[in-house]
């Protein structure tokens, strides 16, 4: 992969028990050790929920948890797929062409290493080859799945990374988080990119400003003071095995769609995405909240309704909008889904410009040029947590009563929160999965006792200690890395 600065970084295989016991279980199964290895972190996302499939940017930060692939070339055409954890049932298979089956199971659920071959079809295709070395990669993952921390995202991009690896493929970090969003898309979920984004651009410790075409990732320093709080609800939601995702997806296209008709675009046609119809509106983001309570302020749309606003047949909105798993669908909510996403838009400019007025007032008065240093913002006022803090609260809101994407223990967690002044809100796409909490330092502690007490020993009826695994403070890690014996 070459040692440009924007690839993809290759460290010496560090010695650790987790590496050393991946090792092991390696040489278990294939009889040799593995060559190298590839690192990819899950994430947390601060603010901008369900916006960047919109085209608007988000926030978020990597975990230190993720999944670390350990790998070995081979000269025959085949993938031998093995996991640490035996809930993931092993599989070989062949790799002639570029043809790579990702059928889901009989539920319409996908098996675990559809999510690896999602990665390697996107790595095949870009490299456009019908000759293929082979891999035996061995997966430890320590992401909570289906919770909402992109452990989807850290698989596919790591089968990505270590079959380009494997090939001998060149590719910078922003390129390969675009054909790794691109491929994580065969598994049947119109996602919008964040999740690979922060995977390969993240920064150990800020969180990113992620904005989409082009990608690029900003460094926003977070306040020294604050801790970022994971706590996980219990409940997990596998988002390529309902409806519910893309049918969110596919409601933002048909509101942008009929705004950019009813508003006489001429170039309605070419619409696809709130954002885009922002930029060709030349609008800002309360005009375009305006025009969505003037141009779609049903509750309720029925395919027939949208099919005589747009003035198309069913088959066409079907072909340009929908996606095979929401064909079906016969009704839609349009108001409440583009007014999510464009307030959702405008607290994360909001959080940001918090963010870096903190900085600058704070370097100003130090004659400093990055606050401590360290990449945080040496804060000490409450005021930047509160006013941070309230942004993250409406996010909650919002996605609960206006995107509907909420869960009842979710809900729950927020409000046991709010009760101690901490601010939450649910983080990835939720319908379950964790909340993320904005909390100071010093309240670190007792905040996750109380969670441990209300949530999960009193609500949930876990005992104590076994909550020690849901609840976690964490700091922005660093993105994806390869490792090897140099
Ligand atoms: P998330 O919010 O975690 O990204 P998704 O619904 O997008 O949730 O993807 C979760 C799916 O990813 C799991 O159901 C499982 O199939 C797969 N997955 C996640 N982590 C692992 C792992 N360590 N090993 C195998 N498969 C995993
Ligand atoms: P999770 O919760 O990790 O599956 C999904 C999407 C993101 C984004 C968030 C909601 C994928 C791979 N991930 O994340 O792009 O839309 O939901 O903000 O589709
Ligand atoms: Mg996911």
């Amino acid at each position: 992969m070459g040692d440009n600065v924007n690839n993809v970084p290759i460290l010496d295989i560090p010695v650790n028990k987790r590496i050393l016991k991946l090792s092991e279980q390696f040489y278990n199964d294939f009889g040799c050790k593995p060559s190298y290895y590839v690192r990819v972190p899950g994430r947390v996302n601060i603010i901008g929920e369900h916006i960047d499939y919109c085209g608007y940017p988000v926030l978020p930060m990597a975990l230190e948890q993720d999944i670390l692939m350990a790998a070995n070339i081979i000269d025959e055409p085949i993938l031998y797929l093995r996991n640490a954890d035996n809930k993931y049932k092993s599989v070989d298979i062949k790799i002639n062409t570029q043809e790579v089956d990702i059928t889901p199971d009989l539920n319409g659920k996908p098996y675990w290493y559809n999510y690896i071959l999602c990665g390697i079809k996107g790595a095949m295709e870009h490299l456009n080859s019908n000759e293929w070395k082979g891999l035996q990669l061995y997966v430890d993952g320590n992401i909570p799945p289906a919770s909402g921390l992109s452990s989807s995202s850290a698989l596919v991009s790591a089968a990505c990374l270590a079959f380009l690896y494997a090939q001998n493929g060149t590719l910078d970090k922003t390129e390969i988080a675009s054909l790794c969003a691109k491929s994580e898309r065969y598994i049947g979920t119109q996602g919008g990119g964040m999740d690979q984004a922060i995977a390969f651009l993240a920064k150990k410790y800020s969180a990113q400003y992620i904005t989409f075409q082009p990608l690029n990732a900003a460094p926003v320093a977070l306040p020294e003071d604050a801790a970022f709080v994971v706590a996980h609800s219990l409940a997990e939601a596998n988002k390529a095995a309902t409806n519910d995702f893309n049918r969110r997806v596919i409601e933002c296209r048909l509101a942008a769609k009929i705004i950019a008709k009813l508003s006489g675009l001429t170039c309605e046609g070419k619409i696809l995405t709130l954002s885009q119809l922002q930029r060709n509106l030349n609008n800002n983001l309360e005009e375009m909240i305006e025009l969505v309570l003037k141009y779609i302020p049903q509750e309720i749309y029925t395919k027939k309704e949208i099919c005589d606003i747009l003035n198309m047949k069913e088959a066409e909105i079907d072909q340009i909008f929908l996606t095979s798993n929401t064909k079906h669908l016969t009704e839609f909510k349009l108001k409440q889904r583009a007014l999510h996403v464009y307030q959702e838009a405008q607290r994360v400019e909001e959080f940001r410009k918090i963010c870096s007025q903190s900085e600058l007032s704070h370097n100003t008065m130090n004659g400093a040029t990055n606050g401590s240093g360290n990449g945080y913002l040496n804060s000490n006022n409450s005021d930047l947590l509160l006013a941070l803090g309230k942004l993250m609260s409406e996010s909650h809101e919002s996605l609960k009563t206006l995107y509907e994407c909420s869960h009842e223990n979710l809900d729950h967690l927020v409000n046991i929160s709010q009760k101690f002044d901490i601010n939450s809100r649910l983080t990835g796409a939720g319908w379950g999965g964790c909340i993320v909490a904005l909390c100071p330092k010093e309240k670190v502690e007792q905040y996750i006792e109380l969670l441990k007490d209300e949530f999960y020993v009193k609500y949930c009826k876990l005992d104590k200690k076994s909550a020690d695994s849901y609840v976690f403070a964490t700091t922005p890690n660093h993105g994806a890395l390869i490792y090897k014996n140099l």
